[in-house]
């Protein structure tokens, strides 16, 4: 029996970034040294697979720092942490290693920086979201102001409109932070900020490849983890970009394979925490189903990498 075609889009660049790397690195370097367990305060990165396989390794994930018995180390994710956490973990006397990616630790800097210089700080975020805890818990709380939409910038309550500064979460959707930061200007015309925004060169090109590819996609599968913001960003940019379905999966078992029937094309496109074999496995889950052709759509050129930190790295 002869397989349908199917024009399989896959977007590049996808899937890993420099900081997801450097983070995984870190904790497989860390069980390297000082054998398991080592302790992980929250998901590494937002992926069950990742998770999984550095357990299977002896990792143990946790949510708070309290959970770490005091003698094993502990790493913090890429997301970044409040200030209180290392300063806790230096207080316990622990040893701890902080996998925050360098582009989130560059935001905290910011974030300080202005608010030394006086300035109240506001961030454009999502609530609850790590980062975004990590962020504003740069500052004591209720210093910094959460907005999360242009409504949100109509109604915020400043001490000095004057005197404020603007940083954003890196994983945010390029078009509604354009808005949202399009309205803090609008009403607090001397706010200072990032030249656009803090959003990061990874999850610019993810987005910008999604755009790129899906007016020619009949659907848009994007690997990723539901609680991993820069994926779900993708499958609205691709939605918002003209695509009929686009769907969040973090494995092919989770593929609707009634919802595709009848497509002549199909883009797929990966999250910077959703691993390259969890992709693979979907194109090879299409290749059972179809005859595939595929068409790599590549809008940028990655090359950026980030060190490990020097606790970690072999003496030269
Ligand atoms: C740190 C910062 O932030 P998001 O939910 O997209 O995290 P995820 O773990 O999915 O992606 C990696 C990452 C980590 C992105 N930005
Ligand atoms: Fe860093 Fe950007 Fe990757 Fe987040 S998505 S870990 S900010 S490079």
């Amino acid at each position: 029996m002869s397989l349908p075609p199917l024009t399989l889009y896959l977007a590049a660049p996808r899937g890993f970034c420099a900081g997801v790397d450097r983070a995984i690195k870190i904790v497989e370097m860390a069980l390297e040294k000082w054998g398991a367990p080592v302790y992980v305060r929250h998901e590494i990165v937002h992926n069950k697979y990742v998770v999984d396989s550095l357990r299977d390794k002896g990792a143990v994930f946790v949510e708070e720092l309290e959970e770490c018995p005091p003698d094993r180390p502990v790493i913090f994710s890429a997301h970044g942490v409040p200030k209180a956490v290392p300063a806790e973990a230096a207080a316990r006397e622990m040893v701890y290693v902080d996998a925050t990616c360098p582009l989130v630790s560059k935001v905290h800097i910011e974030a300080a920086r202005h608010s030394e210089n006086g300035l109240q700080m506001i961030m454009i975020g999502h609530a609850g979201h790590p980062e975004t805890v990590g962020t504003m818990g740069q500052l004591p709380d209720g210093e910094v102001l959460l907005v999360e939409t242009p409504e949100d910038v109509d109604h915020v309550e400043v001490r000095d409109p004057d005197r404020l500064a603007f940083v954003t979460q890196t994983t945010l959707s390029l078009d509604d932070t354009a808005e949202i930061v399009a309205a803090l200007r609008q009403r607090f015309p001397n706010i200072i900020g990032p030249h656009k925004e803090d959003i990061c060169y990874a999850t610019t090109n993810r987005q910008e490849a999604v755009k790129a590819m899906a007016p020619e996609c009949d659907a848009l599968l994007v690997v990723g983890a539901p609680n991993s913001s820069n994926s779900k960003r993708l499958v609205e940019v691709g939605a918002r970009a003209g695509c009929r379905y686009a769907q969040l999966v973090q494995r092919a078992a989770d593929i609707d394979w009634r919802a595709l029937e009848g497509i002549g094309s199909i883009g797929i496109t990966a999250g910077a925490s959703a691993p390259e074999i969890l992709i693979d496995e979907v194109i090879d889950a299409f290749r059972t189903r179809y005859d595939v052709t595929v068409e790599t759509v590549t809008t940028a050129e990655e090359n950026v990498e980030f060190k490990v930190p020097r606790v970690l790295r072999e003496p030269a």
